[in-house]
């Protein structure tokens, strides 16, 4: 258990488990979560012991976008000036392990992009998909013109960010935005599972895994293949990997030291 005012955080058996807790206002993010969000990721990142993080939110909503009242009164030079949620946001982003977002309920504005800064989205039969922002007179600002547009293509992106419309988990899941989905009363446990499993395997290259993929997004193809090349090359320098095949040949399960 941990002392945050706006998340509850649990570590147990290599995974840490991020809940957002602000019920009143279906947990939108605003400065002080979002601070305290990045202070666990920080915690996270250095206790080696973690090797997987699950970020939740409750049963009603993941998180239902950037905490309107926090912005409403803001000036342009005030929101210019404090580079407004830049700093968090980036720190999501260049977590090195990986980060499951596990969604029920609403996962709107920020929200919405919130779980696609994680690595993978679960989601409960109940969740929710939007970028709303446009009723507000504004727009995404955390990077959800973007992911979205590239998680399930132009036309649906246009269509949820032009007029506000919401995606169930089935068009989702179709659409690629979600890698599964699952009941409601299952989805923590579904994520942790899968987060254990992580837990288990060489840490090492779980992160250089986890580095390639995230490259088909940045780079050429070609510079892509070449990357993971690369990397592939440079895991037989890893302990792990001769680990990992002498535990296939000797049939038994493997022993990943992190080395
Ligand atoms: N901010 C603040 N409070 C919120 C909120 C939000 N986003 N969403 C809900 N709440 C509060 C409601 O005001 C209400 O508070 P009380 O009235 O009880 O005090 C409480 O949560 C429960 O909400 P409702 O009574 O409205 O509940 P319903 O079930 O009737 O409706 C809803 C649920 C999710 C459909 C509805 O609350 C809603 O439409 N919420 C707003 C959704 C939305 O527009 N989200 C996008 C926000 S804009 C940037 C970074 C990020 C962003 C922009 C820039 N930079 C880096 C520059 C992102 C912007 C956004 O996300």
């Amino acid at each position: 258990m941990s002392d945050y005012k706006t998340l509850i955080v649990e570590t147990d058996q290599g995974v840490t488990l991020i809940r957002l807790n602000r019920p009143k206002a279906l947990n939108a993010l605003n400065t002080e979560l979002l601070d305290e969000l990045v202070a666990a990721l920080d915690a996270a990142e250095a206790d080696e012991a973690v090797r997987c993080v699950v970020l939740t939110g409750s049963e009603r909503a993941f998180a239902a976008g950037a905490d309107i009242v926090e912005m409403s009164s803001k000036s342009y030079p005030e929101m210019f000036k404090s580079d407004y949620f830049t700093r968090q946001a980036s720190r999501v982003e260049r977590f090195r392990k990986p980060i499951i977002a596990a969604v029920a309920g609403y996962a709107l504005g920020g929200g919405c992009e919130l779980a696609m800064m994680c690595d993978f989205i679960i989601a409960a039969e109940t969740a929710r998909f939007g970028q709303p922002e446009i009723n507000l007179g504004v727009s995404p600002g955390i990077g959800g013109s973007q992911r979205l547009t590239r998680f399930v293509g132009k036309s649906k992106a246009m269509d949820m960010i032009l007029t506000a419309r919401q995606m169930d988990a089935a068009e989702a899941e179709r659409s690629g935005l979600v890698s599964r989905v699952v009941p409601a009363d299952a989805l923590v446990e579904e994520a942790m599972a899968a987060a254990r499993k992580i837990a288990a395997l060489s840490p090492l290259a779980v992160m250089m895994n986890k580095e390639m993929v995230e490259a088909a997004y940045e780079t050429t193809l070609s510079q892509g293949v070449k990357l993971e090349r690369r990397l592939f090359h440079s895991l037989f320098a890893f302990e792990d990997q001769k680990e990992g095949m002498a535990a296939f040949t000797e049939k038994r399960p493997a022993a990943f030291k992190g080395r």
